[in-house]
């Protein structure tokens, strides 16, 4: 099978607010496979680099800032269209946009910046931002016990 990899970080408010296990929780029992998961401060140049695309935005040093606030949990994610499917999952950016049963439809509703989980949006920002976030060594290739039931 030609699975996809996303990169799924729960943000500061998310860890402050001990909502890391129901999330990681809602991509296991959605049979997806967890390959990589770190702890960590997020350094700056990371962050200039993970959010570059949105460089010249007016909200950027205040996400920034945000985003150095705290720790971050972040985790690589294996599966069928996981990409596609975690977008789904995490919900709409804006937490009051977002709808019931998404993480930030869930777990937020007021502050855009503070909307608890990163998703990837696609695959090539997916690949980007792995090789970003991990290196080769931490990501994990293993079999799940389920497989054979899960997939095709
Ligand atoms: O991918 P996603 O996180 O849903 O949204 P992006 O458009 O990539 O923006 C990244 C991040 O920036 C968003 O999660 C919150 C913050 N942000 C903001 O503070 N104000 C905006 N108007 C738009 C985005
Ligand atoms: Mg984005």
């Amino acid at each position: 099978t030609l699975w996809e990899r996303t990169l799924i970080a729960v943000k500061p408010d998310g860890v402050h607010r001990r909502l890391v296990g129901q999330i990681i929780q809602r991509f296991e029992q959605r049979g997806f496979k967890l390959v990589g998961l770190k702890m960590l401060k997020v350094p700056e140049d990371l962050l200039t680099q993970h959010y570059c695309q949105l460089r010249s935005k007016p909200f950027f040093p205040r996400l920034l800032e945000y985003m150095s606030s705290g720790p971050v949990v972040a985790m690589v994610w294996e599966g069928h269209k996981v990409v596609q499917a975690s977008r789904v999952m995490v919900g709409h950016t804006n937490p009051a946009e977002a709808q019931a049963g998404t993480v930030r439809g869930d777990f937020s509703v007021l502050i855009i910046y503070r909307n608890v989980v990163h998703a990837s949006d696609s695959l090539e920002g997916a690949q980007r931002e792995i090789q970003l976030w991990f290196t080769g060594k931490e990501l994990v290739n293993w079999d799940c016990c389920d497989q054979s039931f899960t997939c095709e």
